[in-house]
């Protein structure tokens, strides 16, 4: 049996207000050249399929098509779960119909463990999979009034491990024929590192756990949330499949990924890294204007024709002019996304901020506060536990 791991394909996602619907639906039809080509048994979608809650009628459209292409394929069983960009309600409004088509969703956990343990069986080849969600407090744990911000974080660690332990003791009861039992999960693993995108999404201390933390009946941990693909704390059986598409110009410079694993008699024989095309070239260019133009003859565009993307990173005071780069680019058809200036945030207020940002939208929120406490001098790094509750908070009025 043969198995592919992927995660947080945020599809409607705009870098710089840029579609990127061009490069995701490439995504969408290499992957299913891939499972076909290579005979791939069951899909595992770890969390963040979509970008927002409300996707929009593209966004469903292209995920829709990709699952009905593999109908009837060799691909006989996908498992989706919901990420902390998922609405758990869009993705479980069509569980039903899905569910007819060997589609497993599970949005969000609900009380009973087992709508989350599903036990798949392809020509008399079984396989276990705990498909675990994003894990949100109310959804594992009853508040309780009057406790502490460490209590309460405690008490949610506590629930997420114990939600992977019960998992597990289900698992394991099902498991009649001995079956390799993986489970998924879209959380912050300690000891994996983070890009820009995933830092607009920071959740505070909550939920972070270890490589040691996840039950160790598990022959593997399908991981979501992080997009660069990596492994957590030295344990190759606990992997981030990473996203497919370039989400923010700090996840340039590495191979986006999915993962495949081979499966027979009954144990997970090998885990390969398949790396993905660029459907789209991203440049972060950094130095001088004049270095940063000499650069320019450098950028290729990708065997896909889409118009490759660059940032700039200028190694210039505020006061610099960029002019002269805008009109050299003219001579080349890659466009300029963003250009920032190298210690920008140093030299920035929320007065100047504001000034620059032509749309609401480039404010990232956890930014604005950063720069308010700097403004106010007050030291957020000696005071992490206020940075935490700034998050908690932001994390509830978004409604994750
Ligand atoms: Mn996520």
């Amino acid at each position: 049996m043969k198995i592919l791991h992927t995660a947080d394909w945020h599809l409607g996602h705009r870098l710089h207000e840029q579609s990127q619907m061009e490069e995701q639906s490439l995504f969408l039809d290499w992957l299913e050249g891939y499972i076909i080509d290579n005979s791939i048994d069951v899909l595992l979608v770890s969390g963040d399929v979509f970008d927002t809650g409300a996707p929009s009628n593209q966004s469903l459209e292209m995920y829709y098509n990709f699952l009905i292409k593999l109908n009837g394929s060799c691909c006989k069983s996908i498992v989706i779960t919901g990420g902390n960009h998922d609405s758990p309600g869009t993705l479980n409004a069509p569980k039903h119909i899905l569910n007819a088509l060997s589609i497993k969703v599970v949005g969000k956990a609900t009380e009973h463990i087992e709508d989350e343990v599903f036990n798949i069986c392809i020509n008399n080849e079984h396989l276990i999979v705990a498909a675990i969600p994003y894990l949100r407090d109310g959804d594992i744990r009853r508040a309780v009034a009057g406790e502490s911000f460490e209590d309460l974080t405690d008490k949610y660690k506590t629930a997420l491990i114990n939600h992977y332990h019960q998992a597990a003791a289900h698992c394991k009861d099902i498991n009649q024929a001995n079956a390799p039992m993986i489970a998924m999960g879209h959380l912050f693993a300690v000891g994996g590192s983070i890009s820009e995108s995933e830092q607009q999404i920071y959740v505070g201390t909550l939920g972070h756990i270890g490589a040691e933390d996840f039950p160790k009946e598990f022959d593997y941990i399908a991981l979501g949330h992080l997009h660069r693909p990596q492994i957590i704390g030295g344990n190759p059986k606990v992997r981030y499949s990473g996203s497919p598409n370039v989400l923010s110009f700090s996840e340039v410079g590495y191979d986006k990924k999915v993962v495949v694993l081979n499966i027979s008699d009954n144990k997970i024989t090998e885990v390969t890294d398949v790396v993905i095309p660029n459907f789209r070239m991203f440049y972060r260019i950094k130095g001088s204007v004049a270095t940063c133009i000499n650069q320019f003859p450098n950028v290729v565009t990708s065997s896909y024709d889409l118009t490759s993307w660059v940032e700039l990173i200028l190694d210039e005071d505020h006061t610099v002019n960029t002019d002269s780069i805008k009109s050299a680019a003219k001579k080349y058809d890659f466009e300029i996304l963003k250009i920032s200036l190298k210690n920008q945030r140093m030299v920035k207020g929320i007065e100047e901020l504001l000034e620059n940002t032509k749309t609401i939208k480039e404010l990232v929120p956890t930014n604005v506060f950063k720069l308010k406490c700097e403004e106010l001098g007050y030291n957020l790094d000696e005071n992490p536990e206020v940075w935490d509750a700034f998050n908690e908070i932001f994390q509830e009025v978004k409604g994750h």
